[in-house]
């Protein structure tokens, strides 16, 4: 496979205004017709070429103007077919069979229990027809969907139904035209027996939306979170960006083989089930605000994707780091701002920064790709989320609001650039964004040094910033960046002082400012500081970046306890823990010193804290980011320090833990999936987890009991998770209760594979590489890959990484299975592997034969040979 590069891109030579799609969809084979109205585009010459991609299906028939083509009038290729001369302006009418029944890709049309259904993000629509299949490509859809009446009574497609009808032999038709231009990616087609909740909504302008949700009649009942965040996410809209829904339905449809988690389809949203069920039994806490997340997430996209769409794919960033940073702004308004903040802070440092460290790093927006899939990363979606988070703190809520409004003036409708975006900011604020364009293009972490000096005599203090960026295949040199370096000081009371910069006239009356970073170095003095404070800096992780200041434990503590700014408060905490951490899987695991302890003490203790949020300061960091702070990985190491962290932590506090644990266990209010209760059940199943470290008898009867007693997913599956790591049999009593109880859920089936799969104890692969068999693995369904295959690869370093290389063994296995299924799926698995450069010699070999062990695989797909050649090359 040869790469597709940014700069290549040309202007389509045709385009087509509407085109009429007719679907027969049967259990053997389908028929899909379509009839497109074909203009050239000004200005292209009129011998050119039209090229339509289409793959993995058949083609019947081929007639222009009513004329039929033969092979000789077109020419046929595996990744499409070309004419070589067509008028200024023709109808193309195509025939083509396909087998959905037999499609395990999950691109194009295909089938999910007894449903049809499609995706054609990115370049799924080929594999449905011959299309030119570019988002810059728009047209007007006419749909009709024919099917068995009595096995698919549901037939729906984008926009609004216009007509339908019925046939002799037991078949019926819909047909469905959206008035809205679209890209074929955004095509979406449903036939099956479906069960729907239906809602009304009205806009502000007063317009009445119907909203729908189908589901598959057993789980109808589970739609009423997903349904009541849609109508939230349609008010939030309006109310922030004034942006209302266009069309008069607003259809979702949940199925349950999916590659990701949802798809933004204009009007007929398809959603891996996992995003749209949720109820209390069956779903925890963290899956009722994925699911209204997710929901608002594909809701945005209508105006930041679907209206405004992305010229060529390289730009995907446009709609993904918008939409993301969207959701983010709505999920932080529904809940708790700071929890949620520092949980997407721990999404991009625990897979963006690793991906930007690695083999596969690439900017925001990358310069070439084999596979467009393999770009739906953490990059273009969190980090691009990050780089319109820093526009919006360097133009304010206001400016930024400005820029988005004239984005949408000028661009409605259209299909544009990263550039068009940053334009529209510049030019809405008349500033100079150009500095600022090398997010998109650079890639890599920035390392951010700050020192400080403060001088008593004048009484001012100076922070001293120098930023440099590591180099990144392909860059070696990079310009600096133009970045929003938020600061509070704070003074030796714990408040924030007044800050005036050396030349203003007046302290702002802020308790922070951002200071704009564009050099190289640059150094800030502030003056009438009576005495040295210390710098919160950073505050809110105002710019995607590695921060190096060389900040005391004593430091540390003090901001973990004061800083006002509730980022930088938990910040302090974590990097407390990760110096203390870093030190011992270094040196050796000693004492816990008795500052820390207190300082957990005091959170625990703080009254004006909710619990959500110390739930966040009492848990040490994550593996992952540990591990991303050694220059070469020792994950049992870092494993071991953080058990003995935990288990310190435990002792040292056990009255602390089992009084908080009863406060909150005694709490009988009936379960809501609100902010509130779920921080608290949060904070108790994390003491529970701190009780679990005692490792006594009585502990582990505590946990099974609240197993047991559960009267809801979250407390179930959090000691179920506890009991899973022990080593003794309790955990397979447990395990063994859960899987008779919930074995016809297929959700909470995959808790229990994932339960499994994160388990500490020293087994856990034997096990997992036992539950591959077990009836209810399926290697064809993604969410069971991801929840048994996934989490143990990517969630469970210390087992993954056995020092005698079983765990790569086993996923370069999987991966090979896989890739003749799913390759999206399998490449994806991939990224483990790739990061073999950082660890210790015996590792780096064993991964590398691994890698080199699926490179040497017949038929391997771009996707996986992609992700693989590019991590040993
Ligand atoms: N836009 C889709 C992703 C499609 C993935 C294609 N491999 C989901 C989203 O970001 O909303
Ligand atoms: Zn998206």
């Amino acid at each position: 496979a040869t790469p597709v590069h940014r700069h290549e891109y040309q202007v389509p030579p045709y385009r087509v205004d509407s085109l009429e799609l007719e679907f027969s969809l049967d259990e053997e084979e389908t028929l899909v017709k379509s009839r497109l109205h074909i203009c050239r585009n000004d200005g292209i010459n009129p011998h050119e070429p039209l090229h339509l991609f289409g793959e993995s299906m058949e083609l019947l028939e081929l007639s222009l103007d009513g004329k039929a083509l033969r092979l000789g009038d077109y020419l046929l290729k595996s990744d499409g077919l070309s004419i070589a001369l067509v008028p200024a302006q023709f109808t193309l009418e195509i025939t083509t069979r396909l087998q959905p029944q037999l499609n395990t890709q999950l691109e194009g049309l295909y089938k999910s229990g007894g449903m049809f259904c499609t995706q054609c993000e990115a370049e799924g629509f080929r594999r449905i027809t011959y299309f030119p299949d570019r988002p810059d490509v728009m047209s007007r859809y006419t749909t009709t969907v024919i099917a068995d009446k009595a096995r698919y009574p549901v037939l729906l497609s984008n926009g609004n139904p216009v007509e339908r009808g019925d046939y002799d032999d037991g078949r019926h038709w819909v047909r469905w035209e959206d008035p809205f231009p679209k890209p074929s990616y955004l095509f979406a087609l449903v036939a099956g027996d479906l069960a729907c909740r239906r809602d009304t909504y009205v806009t502000t302008s007063g317009r009445e939306v119907t909203l729908e949700i189908y589901t598959e009649h057993e789980n109808i009942d589970k739609t009423a979170h997903a349904m009541a965040s849609l109508k939230r996410s349609m008010r939030w809209d309006e109310e922030a960006y004034g942006l209302e829904y266009d069309l008069d339905i607003y259809m979702i449809v949940a199925v349950g083989d999916f590659n990701m988690g949802a798809m933004e389809n204009k009007g007929l949203n398809i959603f891996n089930t996992q995003y749209v069920l949720a109820s209390p039994d069956t779903a925890t806490d963290t899956d009722f605000e994925n699911v209204e997340a997710v929901i608002g997430h594909e809701y945005f996209h209508n105006w930041t994707g679907n209206r405004v769409t992305c010229r060529d794919w390289f730009q995907l960033s446009l709609k993904e780091g918008l939409t993301v940073f969207r959701e983010q702004q709505f999920s932080a308004a529904m809940g708790s701002a700071a929890v949620k903040r520092i949980n997407d802070v721990r999404i991009l440092r625990n897979h963006q920064f690793p991906e930007d460290a690695g083999p596969m790093a690439h900017p925001v927006r990358p310069d070439s790709y084999i596979e467009i899939n393999n770009f739906y990363t953490a990059t273009v979606y969190n980090k691009g989320a990050e780089v319109i988070r820093m526009y919006h703190t360097l133009l304010g809520e206001a400016g930024f609001r400005r820029g988005v409004d004239l984005y949408f003036q000028r661009h409605d409708g259209q299909a544009v650039t990263c550039d068009d975006f940053l334009a529209a900011m510049a030019d809405a604020n008349n500033v100079d964004l150009s500095q600022f364009s090398l997010w998109y293009s650079q890639a890599g972490t920035p390392k951010l040094r700050v020192r400080d000096e403060y001088d008593p005599a004048t009484q001012t203090y100076t922070l001293h910033v120098s930023q440099s960026c590591p180099p990144t295949p392909g860059q070696s040199e990079k310009k600096p960046f133009h970045l929003p370096l938020t600061v509070g000081l704070v003074d030796t009371d714990g408040k924030d002082l007044p800050l005036q910069l050396d030349g203003e006239s007046h302290a702002l009356d802020t308790a922070h400012r951002v200071l704009e970073i564009r050099e190289a170095e640059q150094s800030f003095r502030f003056v009438n500081i009576p005495k040295r404070p210390r710098p919160s800096l950073l505050r809110g992780f105002s710019a995607p970046v590695e921060l190096d200041y060389p900040y005391t434990a004593e430091d540390l503590a003090f901001l973990f306890a004061h800083d006002s700014d509730p980022f930088n408060r938990w910040e302090a905490g974590q990097r407390l823990m990760s110096d203390l951490l870093l030190e011992w899987t270094a040196k050796g695991i000693g004492k816990l010193p008795q500052p820390l302890l207190k300082a957990i003490q005091e959170t625990l203790a703080h009254k004006a804290l909710d619990a959500a949020f110390i739930a966040e300061a009492i848990t040490p960091p994550t593996e992952a980011y540990l591990a991303e702070q050694m220059q070469t990985i020792d994950p049992l190491g870092i494993h071991a320090s953080r058990e003995a962290l935990r288990q310190q932590l435990a002792q040292g506090l056990a009255k602390q833990w089992l009084s908080l644990y009863q406060e909150l266990a005694s709490d009988n209010t009936a379960y809501r999936p609100d902010g509130d209760g779920a921080g608290k059940r949060r904070l108790k199943n994390v003491a529970l987890g701190y009780l679990s470290c005692l490792h006594s008898e009585s502990e582990q009867t505590r946990c099974l009991e609240q197993f047991r007693q559960a009267t809801n997913m979250t407390d179930q599956l959090a000691a179920l998770a506890l009991l899973a790591d022990t080593e003794g049999e309790v955990a397979d009593v447990a395990l063994r209760e859960f899987y008779e109880r919930w074995q016809r859920e297929p959700l909470v089936v995959d808790k229990w594979f994932r339960v499994q799969a994160m388990s500490k104890r020293s087994d856990a692969l034997d096990r997992v590489v036992a539950l591959i068999e077990h009836p209810a693995f399926e290697l064809r369904n993604p969410n069971k890959v991801r929840a048994l295959i996934g989490a143990f690869c990517q969630a469970n370093p210390a087992r993954f990484h056995a020092p005698d290389g079983q765990g790569y063994r086993f996923l370069a296995d999987n991966i090979i299975a896989l890739d003749g299924i799913n390759p999206q799926i399998a490449a994806r698995l991939a990224a483990p592997l790739s990061r073999w450069r950082r660890y210790d010699s015996k590792r780096q070999e064993q991964m590398k034969l691994e890698l080199e062990r699926i490179l040497k695989t017949q038929k391997l797909s771009n996707d996986v040979h992609e992700i693989v050649s590019k991590s040993l090359a």
